[in-house]
């Protein structure tokens, strides 16, 4: 079969030679914004298709396609699916068996994964407040929302503090993407307000929100 035997599906040819990939997404996934950025980075655009998925549908179509339901999912050129963020883009990183978004060895290493996880606390916490924001009002925990804003509040003092760390200033690596996709949640829930009193943060955020790869992931304001 040729690559230019298309039939009115681009990747079909492809995909029976095993070439091509496929991501599921949604725009304003915070999740799946870290696995865009990587593809972005790793050039990896012509072999991964995205697709948008249907998720929280009872029923969605997607559910048969990944189990779980949840964005990032990663299909990939044998077949096999894969969930989770930071596994995609330790996927897509390795592709070309030259990783640029692995840690060092030693201290530097353990910083590294220090940030990471720090940066990935504030993500899963505001993921939380978000999806509160997403439900019908009467179904909102007021008690959820007040936990998740102070610990917020928590995180982006220590943020703060931390932001002129080396490893939060220099070539872009996973730390960065995992704080900036965090930070980039006040698009989707502008009660998300961690700028005011907070000038070094909001001058890093700035300027990683500017980075090529960042515009083009940015998620959508909330009904657009
Ligand atoms: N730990 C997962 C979290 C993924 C996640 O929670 N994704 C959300 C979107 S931000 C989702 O798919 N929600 C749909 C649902 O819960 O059904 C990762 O790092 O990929």
């Amino acid at each position: 079969m040729l690559l230019s035997d298309r039939n009115g599906d681009p990747f079909r040819s492809a995909r029976v030679w095993g070439m091509f990939m496929e991501l599921y997404i949604t725009p304003g996934s915070p999740y799946a914004r870290m696995a865009r950025i990587v593809l972005i980075k790793k050039g990896l655009r012509d072999r991964v298709t995205v697709t948008p998925a249907r998720t929280r549908e009872a029923n969605s179509p997607y559910y048969r396609i990944n189990p779980s339901g949840r964005v990032p999912w990663l299909l990939r050129d044998d077949g096999t699916g894969l969930e989770e963020s930071s596994l995609i883009c330790d996927w897509f990183d390795q592709i070309d068996g030259a990783p640029s978004f692995g840690v060092p060895p030693g201290e530097a290493g353990w910083e590294a994964r220090r940030l990471e996880a720090m940066a990935r606390s504030l993500m899963d916490g505001v993921s939380v407040w978000l999806r509160e924001s997403y439900r019908p009002e009467n179904e909102r925990s007021p008690g959820v929302v007040a936990h998740e804003t102070a610990r917020a509040g928590r995180l982006i003092e220590a943020w703060e503090r931390e932001i002129g760390h080396p490893w939060m200033n220099g070539p872009l690596n996973m730390a960065e993407i995992t704080l900036g996709c965090a930070l980039g949640i006040e698009v989707r829930l502008p009660e998300f307000r961690w700028r005011p009193g907070h000038a070094k943060l909001t001058t890093w955020y700035d300027a990683i929100a500017a980075r090529p790869s960042f515009v083009e992931t940015a998620p959508p304001r909330p009904n657009t």
